[in-house]
């Protein structure tokens, strides 16, 4: 198969996520003759610009993968979990950005700059981490070679856009509503988001984490190859509309200095150090929104602790947490000649 002959589908296209991956397929000028944008029915006949033209949205069917070489979906675990394994047995391969197949073992969980010898194993179903243990890993893999990572300690704040448009919207409407001295209305979170902090992402778990913290303790242990790595996280939905912030704190094997890890990442790929604080310069949401990198500042040991760096690491979780990581696994299995499998 020629490059230039791939189609290319987008699952759940009129999503936050799934508008961002049309315009980063085309941003980045991914080797496709036809790119398709499928959504429910709902949005069946809707049309999604692409590049100068526009697509027509068609309902996400059974027998919509028959003459399709790649599929990106993000539509929820829910459709995921039904239609990948449908689209995989037509020979179509999956790159999921929902939380149903991250964990199977038969599925890889990439991240380019981190593990992309994962992929060389796939089923033709790979998962998308989870947002917010994409940056992290993309941040902690180059001290992890070099020192060791024996604990993480992170605190996340995470953007609204991470529960997709209508989380957007509710954010915008308190605002509004607040301004306008009337009551704001709540549906997507149990709680008012505009102006407060919700220590909740996703639903509570047995233990008293949430699933969200599971996530990024048990993604980042199969990222890194390492179920040994202690981590502990607590997750907070903080009232930015894109760009997760995460403070981490990390204890190390062997010693690595402030200094050296500003070099080291800053020579690292997918990686922008922006850290002077006496000139005010450290990464923030609204600068990383829009932007591919994931931005890493505030780099500084750990008083408390022998071998401990804490670090501020910032992205937008958009676009590296979702729609970019996915096309650029995607243009992996092109560079590496993965896409044509019988499994
Ligand atoms: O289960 P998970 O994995 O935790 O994921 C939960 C949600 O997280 C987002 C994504 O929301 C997902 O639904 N998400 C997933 N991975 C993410 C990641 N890595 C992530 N967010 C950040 N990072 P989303 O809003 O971004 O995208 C939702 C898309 O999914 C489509 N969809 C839903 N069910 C589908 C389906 N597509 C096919 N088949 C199904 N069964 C959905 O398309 C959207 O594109 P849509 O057509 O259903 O909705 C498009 C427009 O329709 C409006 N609308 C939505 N619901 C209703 C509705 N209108 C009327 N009635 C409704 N009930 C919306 O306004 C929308 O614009
Ligand atoms: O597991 O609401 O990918 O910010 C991504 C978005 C979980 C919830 C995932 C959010 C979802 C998260």
């Amino acid at each position: 198969m020629r490059e230039q002959d791939l189609v290319v589908a987008v699952a759940g296209a009129t999503g936050a996520v799934g508008r961002e991956m049309l315009k980063t397929l085309e941003a980045r000028k991914f080797p496709a003759a036809r790119v398709r944008a499928l959504a429910s029915s709902r949005s069946a006949g809707k049309e999604l610009p692409f590049g100068d033209s526009r697509l027509v949205v068609e309902e996400l069917k059974e027998d919509s993968f028959a003459d399709t070489d790649l599929a990106l979906f993000s539509a929820g675990g829910d459709t995921s979990k039904k239609f990948a394994p449908i689209a995989a047995r037509a020979g179509c391969v999956v790159v999921d950005n929902s939380s149903a197949w991250r964990m199977d073992p038969d599925v890889p969980l990439v991240v380019p700059e981190v593990n992309p010898e994962a992929l060389e194993e796939h089923k033709n179903i790979i998962a998308n981490p989870n947002c917010s243990t994409i940056q992290m890993v993309v941040a902690l893999k180059p001290i992890y070679d070099q020192a060791g990572i024996r604990r993480i300690i992170v605190s996340t704040y995470q953007a609204v856009s991470g529960s997709g448009q209508k989380a957007i919207q509710e954010l915008e409407n308190q605002v509004r509503a607040l301004f306008n001295m009337q009551e704001p209305e709540n549906h997507v979170y149990p709680y008012q988001i505009a102006f407060n902090c919700l220590p909740h992402i996703d639903d509570f778990l047995d233990n008293d984490y949430s699933k969200e913290e599971m996530k990024m303790v048990n993604e980042t242990r199969k990222i890194l190859n390492d179920e040994s790595l202690r981590i502990t996280a607590t997750t907070v939905r903080v009232p930015v509309f894109y760009g997760h912030s995460e403070s981490v704190n990390i204890e190390t094997q062997t010693r690595l200095s402030a200094k050296e890890a500003r070099v080291l990442l800053s020579r690292s790929p997918g990686i922008r150090v922006l850290d002077n604080p006496r000139e005010n310069i450290y990464p923030m949401p609204i600068q990383a929104a829009g932007e591919d990198e994931t931005f890493v500042g505030r780099i500084r040991e750990d008083i408390s602790l022998e071998n401990g760096l804490d670090l501020w690491i910032v992205a937008d979780n958009i676009r590296k947490g979702a729609a970019l990581n996915a096309v650029q696994i995607a243009e992996e299995l092109v560079s590496k000649n993965l896409l044509v499998r019988d499994i």
